[in-house]
């Protein structure tokens, strides 16, 4: 029986896909040691944006944050991997990307971003967050059986 993968939502926010960044992002996912288990590149529309951040509603940055997450496309990802929520925030960095650049200046925030609302990247925070963020962007994922053929099927578009 295939070892039980932990696994996490990420994303390759607009100003990345716009910088051209996204394939690098994906290669250096994987130089870190994550598999794609699913992938797909979409133009999110306001109220998708907004179901997103639901839990960012009414906080003063939330506007901007849909304004620029509807900007352009972005690349929504299942990484996979041991600790995949914890080893992927790890590498994404501090969520300011002032502070991820003192902090940790190797990180993808600090590499890619440019301030605190176009950072680049996300990363489900909980295991319920994941869950939750998987099945927005890849309602029939089964992941399990994802897992298991992840060798050979590193992609799946939904
Ligand atoms: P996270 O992306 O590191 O989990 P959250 O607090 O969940 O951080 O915020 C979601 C996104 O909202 C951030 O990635 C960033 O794009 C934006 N954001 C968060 N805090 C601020 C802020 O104080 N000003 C502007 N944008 C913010």
């Amino acid at each position: 029986m295939a070892e039980e993968m932990d696994c996490t939502l990420a994303m390759i926010k607009p100003d990345a896909v716009a910088a051209g960044k996204a394939s690098e992002i994906q290669q250096l996912a994987e130089m870190h040691g994550f598999l794609i288990i699913a992938k797909r590149q979409l133009q999110l529309t306001t109220r998708l944006a907004e179901d997103f951040y639901a839990e960012h509603k009414g906080k003063a940055f939330f506007n901007g944050l849909v304004e620029f997450m509807t900007s352009g496309p972005i690349v929504a990802l299942v990484l996979s991997k041991a600790g995949a929520i914890r080893a992927w925030r790890e590498l994404m960095g501090p969520t300011n990307v002032f502070d991820a650049r003192l902090k940790a200046p190797k990180s993808l925030r600090a590499l890619y971003g440019s301030d605190g609302t176009r950072n680049a990247t996300h990363g489900s925070d909980y295991p319920q967050s994941a869950a939750r963020e998987i099945k927005f962007y890849f309602p029939n994922l089964q992941l399990a059986s994802a897992a298991e053929d992840a060798a050979t099927a590193q992609e799946y578009i939904a």
